[in-house]
């Protein structure tokens, strides 16, 4: 129960409270909560230590509010968990899942080579590459924000039509070559106000940043991708031995 003694504020403590009924089912989705009186009454606490409890339920996506109506538990769609060891493409990941994998194309240009990016590719400055972004989709719902770089004189003949598709099913089955190994950096940021329009999300809301660097077996570099994942949809499980 509620300890009015303890270095943790009570508005956390009651949060705590409600999200194991949440999490343990005894509140359902779509269940209304019980008014901010009846916690203050019964557990002894001001009306708005309870609202303040709920604010944070509210942005922690448990419950939301509707205007007039009240606070309900909110319907939470399970996250996606990708595990990191093989190296697998979208298209792949969904369907091993039994998700239909989409892809909605935002970009598809051939552009010169800025430094940074020539680096990243191992190629010139200027040289020609494919920006492609693509909205990444599960079952039709957004999940990602990709951009993939490109060398145009390595990986050839691309059109928005294969990249509405697989891109590494056409690179290996196509252009028969063997996608080996890859790199990935992820770290935490906020949805800037364009990832936030294509993700169907708040500006500001979580998203992971996944940067891969792609190689062939010889090292030759075949992508270099910046990605933006729903951190509300998408967790990674990695395995690890001692
Ligand atoms: C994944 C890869 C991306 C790759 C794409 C190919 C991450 C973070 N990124 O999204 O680097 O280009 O798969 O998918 O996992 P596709 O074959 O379905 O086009």
């Amino acid at each position: 129960m509620i300890k009015k003694n303890s270095p943790i504020p009570i508005y956390y403590q009651l949060g705590e409270i409600i999200k194991n009924k949440i999490e343990s089912s005894e509140l359902k989705p779509g269940d209304s909560l019980p008014a901010e009186r009846e916690y203050a009454e019964q557990f002894q606490i001001s009306r708005m230590t309870v609202r303040q409890a709920f604010t944070q339920l509210v942005n922690e996506g448990y419950l939301h509010r509707i205007q007039g109506k009240g606070t309900f538990i909110a319907e939470r769609k399970p996250k996606i968990e990708q595990a990191l060891q093989g190296l697998t493409s979208f298209t792949e990941d969904m369907k091993s899942r039994g998700l239909k994998p989409g892809s909605k194309l935002v970009q598809f240009e051939i552009i010169p080579a800025t430094s940074y990016i020539a680096a990243q590719l191992g190629i010139q400055e200027y040289g020609p590459v494919y920006e492609i972004r693509r909205i990444r989709l599960a079952d039709d719902a957004p999940m990602a924000l990709e951009t993939n770089y490109i060398s145009a004189n390595f990986i050839k003949g691309l059109t928005e039509k294969i990249v509405n598709q697989s891109l590494y099913a056409y690179i290996e089955n196509e252009l028969d070559l063997k996608i080996d190994q890859a790199s990935q950096v992820i770290e935490s940021s906020v949805a800037s106000e364009m990832e936030a329009e294509f993700l169907d999300i708040q500006p500001g809301a979580p998203v992971m940043l996944i940067q891969r660097h792609t190689f062939l077996a010889d090292g030759t570099p075949v992508e270099f991708v910046q990605s933006s994942y729903r951190a509300d949809r998408y967790k990674f499980k990695i395995q690890m031995n001692r």
